[in-house]
């Protein structure tokens, strides 16, 4: 059984070769972007066995997807060609460092990946790895996907680990769809939940989104350069109730860029889970993957090697803060 099984939509990205605004800069240097194959990248770079499951345009871009995605280890095999619609693209740059602040042009509308639905892909090959990871975009891309989204996050006996990283991208959001109340409600389906502190003042405030999830066993709420507090429900024998909140503070580094940091975080976090770690391991190896990712300029950089990654999160409080 493949360790993570990753959904979502990939595009081809370009990255600015210089600094400014969008209506300035005079070319672009190809990468590959999708928050889900992201963190199926990492996991693959880290050791496990990951699958990306996806649509992709019978097209150049399409091809560069699956060759590059490839290429970190992850299973591509069961990425679909749709010889009728093109490959997502997307642009941004490079952002002001401190502030993260950066354009982004999506040419995503009516591309292959907005065409997943429940009759468009095999439902059982979703469902067939020891994790599901799954993102608060692919709902936004269209009617179908959100209708699929609602199947995957539907709670069934015998179904993976469901993960969900909120990953909320108002500029998706069209017509009357309500964004936030959407990604709470799958949210509630999934087991593990991600989400950034400034994401959820966007769905009410922190303490709001942990009132509207009851269900998940697991909320980790990502504060950027503070680190990162997991709420774990357990439930003992006797029915009673208990949540233990563990707060890790982030490693502090010299941020390049921060965009693929939330899914390589996901990416550390679920890698420890993966291998029956304690929660505040898992916070660490979060910790240290978006650390890596943080320190280039695109989505995704080499994570540490397993056994560099586990003597640095074993060191021991004074080390983390
Ligand atoms: O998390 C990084 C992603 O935001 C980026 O790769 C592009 O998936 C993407 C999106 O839809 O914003």
């Amino acid at each position: 059984v493949v360790d993570v099984v990753a959904l979502g939509e990939s595009m081809v990205t370009f990255l600015p070769t210089v600094p400014g605004r969008l209506a300035d800069v005079p070319s672009f240097e190809r990468a590959i972007g999708g928050a889900e194959s992201n963190v199926a990248c990492v996991l693959a770079a880290a050791g496990h066995t990951a699958r990306w499951i996806s649509r992709v345009g019978a097209d150049g871009f399409g091809d560069h997807l699956v060759e590059a995605i490839g290429a970190y280890g992850v299973d591509v095999r069961a990425v679909r060609r749709d010889p009728d619609r093109p490959t997502g693209v997307y642009f941004r740059t490079a952002g002001d460092r401190a502030t993260d602040a950066h354009e982004v042009a999506y040419y995503r509308a009516g591309s292959a990946a907005s065409a997943m639905s429940v009759r468009t892909m095999d439902l059982d090959a979703i469902r067939s790895g020891r994790v599901l990871h799954l993102s608060g975009i692919t709902p936004a891309l269209s009617a179908d996907c959100l209708e699929l989204m609602r199947e995957l996050t539907a709670r069934r006996p015998g179904r993976p680990l469901v993960s969900f990283d909120v990953n909320h991208r108002p500029g998706l959001w069209h017509g009357d769809t309500d964004g936030p109340r959407v990604l709470l409600e799958l949210a509630r389906g999934a087991d593990l939940v991600f989400v950034g502190e400034d994401e959820a003042w966007g769905l009410g405030g922190p303490e709001a989104v942990r009132a509207a999830l009851p269900e998940p066993d697991l909320l980790v709420v990502k504060q950027g350069a503070a680190g990162a507090t997991a709420f774990h429900r357990t439930v003992d024998t006797d029915g009673t109730e208990t949540t233990r909140v563990t707060t890790v503070p982030a490693l502090t580094v010299d941020v390049v860029a921060a965009v693929g940091a939330g899914d390589a975080f996901a990416a550390g976090f679920l890698s420890a889970t993966l291998r029956g770690l304690p929660v505040r391991e898992r916070l660490r190896h979060g910790h240290l993957m978006a650390a890596a990712a943080l320190t280039v300029p695109g989505d995704l950089a080499a994570p540490p090697a397993r056994d560099h990654a586990d003597r640095l999160a074993a060191l021991d409080d004074t080390a983390w803060g």
